[in-house]
């Protein structure tokens, strides 16, 4: 009743279209070469897919992300702004954008911050969290795609919902964790389940 709920929510492929954008810019970059396409697409991390497939292409596929304009330039995924508008407007709800930047950090962290500008507003800038260890950031829920997210803090505060991405999909998951099929499902359930 009294107590604030605070939903963390991932950024590549929660909220901006990481997969779709990095395919794009990659086939344009170096059509030559063979790719994954989203269907065929496995495991979260997109250059150790490219390496198995070629070993060239492993280096390839991060001179993708690691190029200016990558990251700004990403498309948002259907809904998840909407939602996370409507959820920073929820009585007794506190929302934050919880994002890993890349280790090349020449472009990424800044338009990472720019992105968010552009889609929710300078206001939304106070609630960017850029880490790289999310395990040591207390929530209540994190949002993101990727399966595993580990880090120093073996019991994480929050409750992990994997958020279903091309890569995810196939995975059947160990109870009780749970799914967000995309920003369509339930996402207001969840957060209720939450509240105390
Ligand atoms: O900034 C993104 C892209 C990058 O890792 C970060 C994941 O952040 P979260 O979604 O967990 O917040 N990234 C990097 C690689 C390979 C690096 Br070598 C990759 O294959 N996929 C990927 O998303």
């Amino acid at each position: 009743s009294g107590k604030r709920l605070r939903v963390l929510v991932d950024m590549d492929g929660v909220l901006a279209d990481f997969e779709g954008g990095f395919l794009k810019k990659y086939r344009a970059r170096y059509p030559e070469d063979p790719y994954i396409t989203l269907d065929d697409r496995r495991g979260f991390w997109v250059s150790t897919q490219y390496g198995q497939l070629r070993s060239d292409l492993c280096d390839k596929a991060i001179s993708i992300w690691e190029s200016k304009d990558f990251f700004i330039e990403l498309e948002p995924l259907p809904g998840g702004v909407e939602a996370v508008k409507e959820m920073a407007k929820m009585d007794n709800t506190d929302v934050f954008i919880c994002t890993s930047p890349i280790q090349h950090y020449k472009h990424c962290p800044y338009e990472k911050y720019a992105w968010v500008e552009k889609h929710f507003g300078h206001d939304f800038l106070e609630r960017v969290i850029l880490t790289r260890d999310k395990t040591v950031i207390s929530g209540d829920l994190l949002i993101d795609d990727k399966p595993d997210i580990l880090g120093v803090e073996p019991k994480p505060t929050w409750e992990h919902i994997l958020f279903t991405a091309c890569h995810n999909k196939h995975l059947s998951l160990s109870p009780p964790q749970r799914r967000l099929l995309s920003w369509s499902d339930d996402w207001r359930a969840i957060l209720d389940s939450k509240r105390k």
